[in-house]
């Protein structure tokens, strides 16, 4: 992980004489000891609130530095316990002329877990009863001398304004030469959201209804580097991805690689001349922008059309498989079938580069003490080297694994708190935990569903963030599920045990 240099700035003697005028006198706004301020849209947010739930759970939430995709992930490790802040001050009365006015306060870091921190009012003491979570890239944080600057008032909360008579000398005695927030802070977070995909940028997609193809799709919406895709061609059918997915390609992909795609002939047609020429319409994502795979040199050693490995499900991310490379492409890509569930027609034979995480040599989930999910109707206990003979198959080279050529670190750990996407409606972002930690992958468990909706993810998977995430860029986060959900439909179809894959799968409904 790379590290960057301590810009944390201390505060200067000045910042704390000015501008604090006493609370003024009317009802108290919020008295609750969990309080959360929002960020972005409202309407994006608010009915979970991740302080409430730590406190209830006792758990953590895994650190924004290890997911290198996040905002700001570069500077997180920066704002630590003890820093000092000016946040909107939620126990006053709003200014007597104009009623929206917002009075600030300086508060320390108690506690960092994710993007949330709680924090608590300077001259609180040890006294924890007003601490309050919030996420530091809210617009109501700022580094301490903001206010100043800006000519907001800071007033200390109605509740403990009698317990100084002297405010100015204790803050300066407090914040003078304490850390707080860079002054860029703001800047920061607002670069660190920029996202090269624009709105109406053609790509090419997988198809949800039929992995095996790629389709043509037109970006609709851009939230936290998370792409709405519209199926071109479609009834409004779209698709939620990361921006850095291995789901989405650039506009010639198909071509180039020898894959699948369903698309009309015009299409094909520019599409092959843009990849000749290299030259690409301002509506056209350019290759630059998608996530860059390792070239493979023509001497390397290359998977083999009909050799076996381990593989999660991509349809079942629950399950790791016995599978078998099926067709190869160019490029390294080639497409890869589970054993026993491929469909006749092999249109869910799913689409891997050499360097994928989620593919594994035999023997990885023995070897990791995880459990492999036999192919659908094998008879007997499983074992590689007799499926192998009855099979009359080969492995695949374990050296040709990316998990064998570089060595990850997997730093999370089990009850860690996350926001993870569910790849099987990709379009929702929901409070999960993680379950079980093998080599470099991670099982995500969506909190409140069964293990049946558990999913196998490789810890550098951009389809997980840290919590305060979804409130950082506007997104809504999926809650836990409730109790009183358990008779739904949903819950009834996806905990119904059926032997065969085809029904027991969960289709991507998005
Ligand atoms: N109702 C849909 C979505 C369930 C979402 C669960 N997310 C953890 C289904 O049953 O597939």
């Amino acid at each position: 992980m790379a590290t960057m240099p301590d810009e944390t700035v201390s505060v200067p003697p000045t910042v704390t004489s000015n501008n604090i005028s006493p609370s003024q006198q009317t009802s108290r706004i919020n008295g609750a000891t969990i309080i959360s301020i929002p960020t972005a849209s409202a309407d994006a947010i608010a009915s979970f609130i991740w302080g409430s739930y730590l406190k209830t759970t006792g758990a953590h939430g895994a650190p924004v530095s290890f997911f290198s995709h996040a905002p700001l992930q570069d500077m997180w490790g920066q704002l630590t316990p003890g820093m000092k802040v000016e946040v909107i001050n939620t126990d006053c009365s709003h200014g007597l002329n104009d009623p929206k006015e917002k009075i600030f306060w300086f508060a320390y870091i108690v506690r960092v877990e994710g993007y949330l921190a709680l924090l608590r009012y300077e001259g609180c003491d040890d006294d924890s009863s007003m601490d309050f979570w919030c996420n530091l890239c809210n617009k109501d944080v700022h580094c301490v001398g903001w206010c100043g600057q800006h000519g907001i008032k800071l007033a200390p909360p109605r509740s403990i304004e009698h317990r100084q008579t002297d405010w100015k000398t204790f803050l300066v005695n407090k914040l003078v030469g304490a850390k707080t927030l860079p002054d860029s802070f703001r800047q920061k977070i607002q670069s660190s959201l920029r996202c090269p995909f624009k709105k109406n940028m053609l790509v090419e997609v997988i198809d949800k209804f039929r992995v095996s193809h790629m389709r043509v799709g037109k970006i609709s919406e851009v939230i936290g580097g998370r792409l709405r895709i519209n199926y071109e061609n479609s009834a409004g059918e779209h698709f939620w991805v990361h921006y850095a997915s291995e789901l989405i390609h650039p506009v010639g992909w198909s071509h180039v690689t020898g894959h699948e795609i369903e698309a009309t002939q015009e299409y094909k047609t520019e599409a092959i001349k843009m990849v000749e020429t290299n030259s690409y319409p301002a509506n056209i994502a350019t290759p630059d922008l998608f996530r860059q795979v390792p070239k493979l040199s023509i001497d390397d050693e290359q998977f083999k059309e009909g050799q076996k490995l381990e593989a999660v499900d991509p349809l079942e991310m629950s399950r790791i498989c016995p599978a078998t490379i099926g067709k190869v492409l160019k490029n390294g890509y080639f497409m890869l079938s589970i054993d026993g569930s491929s469909a006749e027609d092999g249109s869910d034979w799913f689409c891997y580069h050499s360097s994928s995480r989620l593919i594994f040599p035999i023997n990885f989930c023995k070897m990791n003490n995880i459990s492999l999910s036999p192919p659908l109707g094998y008879q007997g206990e499983f074992e590689w080297e007799k499926y192998l003979h009855e099979t009359n198959s080969v492995c695949a080279p374990s050296e040709l694994f990316q998990i064998n050529k570089e060595n990850t670190i997997n730093p999370f750990s089990v009850g860690m708190k996350i926001e993870a996407v569910d790849m099987m409606a990709p379009h929702l972002v929901c409070v999960a935990t993680v379950a079980q930690i093998a080599d470099n992958l991670i099982r995500v468990h969506f909190d409140g569903w069964s293990d049946d909706f558990e999913q196998w993810i490789d810890c550098q998977s951009t389809n997980i963030y840290p919590i305060g995430w979804c409130e950082l860029v506007g997104y809504k986060l999926e809650p836990p599920k409730q109790p009183e959900q358990e008779n739904t439909e949903s819950t009834k179809r996806s905990s119904k045990k059926s032997s065969s894959r085809k029904s027991n799968k969960r289709k991507r409904p998005n």
